[in-house]
């Protein structure tokens, strides 16, 4: 009743073929950049009952823009837009956009038209992908053609598709009216200081007017450019999120600062991601030697910034060619040579059917934590924990130890279960063994836990996180996770109570620097 696998009988069966549809379109609209439709999405783990209902409409089904529903819903990128306009130094652009995506995985640029192939056959074979974003892998407004033709074809082919766009800001003043007119009303910009003296050593140069600019006169038109757009869009109603890349030393205590200023602007949602930084990324910080923040320092700039404004805590860095749920990309799925063999349709009705099935899981799923949670009332104890869980989406804890490529992170307390995060992991299992060097990189990635929950786990692996202090737990398996969670913290305050265990503060953890391997 909880797997997800009960949804499958409404895939969709028949439905007019892609190409037919594609047809239709160039017919009807020629190969301008003009019309189309759009939708809307933005996000945060609030819920319906947080924010404004029209607010709660355009983020419900935004697997970004709403922690809640990324358990649920999925997204895309299509890599149509390879140029730049700006240099980052955390970025090489032989590689994808490191502000949406992960360097050292190249993506296969598309042209518009086979875009839009790809969204309808994704669409047709993975009903919950309910929104389409361009985010690299260079910037999206530094290929404004690309970009909204792009935007134009989808929103005829698949209207209930939502539009997003993710870019660095330098061009975003100039393309405000345009975002509107095709309806895109989620735009992430990526705002790493409002200072230029810290923007000096983030960016050696913009490309601005038609020439390139350098040092603190370049971050000075690019932070000065980056307001000026959110001021703009956040005045015509578009929602906005801020994605900021900490760089310890660099940026970090002055995020504090942007996210004030952000947040003044309207700004929906801010998204602390850390820097990846390793020298095989050939990126200017990954040569220095610059280190990204460790688990437990991403966390605390994060806790420091909440009560100012929603943070995202659930961003995957994904790819400029990401498909799937946030936790999974399933890209390698979607190349343009197996579409083109695809037997692709699209039926609305069959993907509406499918999405009212996952309403009602969701539905479910809340109303289980809502009532797991009163048993927790009277609880006063001041112990946080944080527990590591092994989930493959729907809210379940559905995942074995072995095969898990992530891990989401919950804190425990006594006001009830919160999403903090996730660690990305080396496989366990691997070809059928557990493999130990894992294991280790692994109980590195979660130390900071005290237990991790699991459908599955063998004997082996457990023994040796039981020795790391982390409890291996399975009796919940195939349950939601939130409403087990709760139940275990309650179990624990009880065992803490009793003498039966002692309630230690963890250490650190890593975050690590590799890449999601397309499955
Ligand atoms: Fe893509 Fe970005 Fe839209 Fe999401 S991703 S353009 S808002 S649809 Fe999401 Fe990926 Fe993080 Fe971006 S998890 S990198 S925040
Ligand atoms: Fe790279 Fe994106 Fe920065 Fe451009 S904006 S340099 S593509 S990280």
């Amino acid at each position: 009743m909880n797997d997800l696998a009960s949804l499958d009988a409404f895939q969709a069966d028949k439905a007019e073929p892609i190409d037919n549809i594609m047809q239709q379109i160039a017919e009807h609209k020629g190969c301008g950049t003009s019309g189309g439709s759009g939708k809307a999405s933005c996000g945060s783990s609030a819920g319906a009952g947080d924010m404004p209902p029209e607010i709660w409409e355009k983020v419900k089904n935004h697997p970004c823009y709403s922690e809640e529903a990324h358990h649920h819903y999925a997204r895309m990128h299509v890599a149509v837009a390879p140029a730049c306009n700006i240099q980052c130094n955390y970025c090489n652009r032989k590689y994808d956009c490191a502000n949406e995506s992960r360097p050292g995985v190249v993506s296969e640029k598309l042209t518009p038209e086979q875009a839009a192939k790809k969204v309808l056959a994704v669409a047709s074979a993975i009903p919950q992908m309910t929104v389409l974003g361009i985010a690299g892998p260079g910037d999206p407004l530094a290929n404004p053609g690309k970009t909204f033709k792009t935007f134009e074809l989808i929103a005829e082919a698949a209207p209930d598709i939502k539009l997003c766009l993710s870019t660095n800001g330098l061009a975003l003043p100039d393309h405000v009216e345009t975002i509107k007119k095709f309806n895109v009303d989620h735009v992430t910009i990526t705002i790493n200081m409002t200072d230029p003296d810290v923007g000096a050593e983030i960016y050696p140069w913009v490309f601005w007017k038609h020439r390139r600019v350098t040092g603190k006169e370049a971050a000075k038109i690019l932070t000065d450019r980056q307001l000026q757009g959110l001021e703009m869009l956040t005045a015509n109603g578009i929602l906005c999120k801020v994605n900021s890349v900490m760089i310890p030393g660099i940026n970090d205590s002055h995020l504090v600062t942007v996210n004030r200023e952000v947040k003044s602007r309207g700004a929906f949602l801010h998204n602390i991601m850390p820097l990846i930084s390793a020298p095989e990324h050939g990126t200017v910080f990954g040569l220095n030697g610059q280190r990204g923040p460790s688990a437990q320092e991403l966390k605390a700039l994060q806790d420091s910034c909440e009560g100012e404004m929603n943070m995202m805590r659930h961003c995957r860095q994904c790819r400029a060619d990401a498909v799937g749920l946030l936790g999974e990309d399933r890209s390698a799925e979607f190349t343009t040579d197996k579409i083109m063999e695809m037997d692709v349709s699209y039926d609305l009705a069959s993907r509406q059917a499918y999405q009212e099935k996952v309403e009602e899981q969701r539905v479910a799923k809340v109303e289980a934590r809502n009532e797991k949670l009163k048993e927790l009332a009277g609880e006063e104890s001041d112990i946080k924990i944080l527990v590591a869980v092994a989930t493959k989406g729907g809210g379940l804890i559905n995942e074995h130890f072995g095969h898990a490529k992530e891990f989401q992170v919950y804190e425990l307390s006594a006001g009830g279960a919160k999403f903090v995060g996730h660690r990305r992991v080396d496989l366990y299992c691997q070809g059928g063994y557990g493999e130990e060097d894992s294991l280790e990189t692994i109980v590195r990635a979660i130390n900071d836990c005290a237990a991790v929950f699991v459908a599955k786990i063998g004997h082996c692996p457990k023994e040796d996180l039981i020795k790391a202090g982390i409890e291996p737990v399975d009796q919940y398996a195939h349950e939601f996770i939130e409403q087990s969670a709760i139940a275990y913290f309650k179990d624990y305050l009880a065992r803490v109570k009793t003498g039966e265990i002692e309630h230690v503060v963890r250490g650190d953890a890593d975050i690590r620097q590799g890449a999601y391997a397309p499955v």
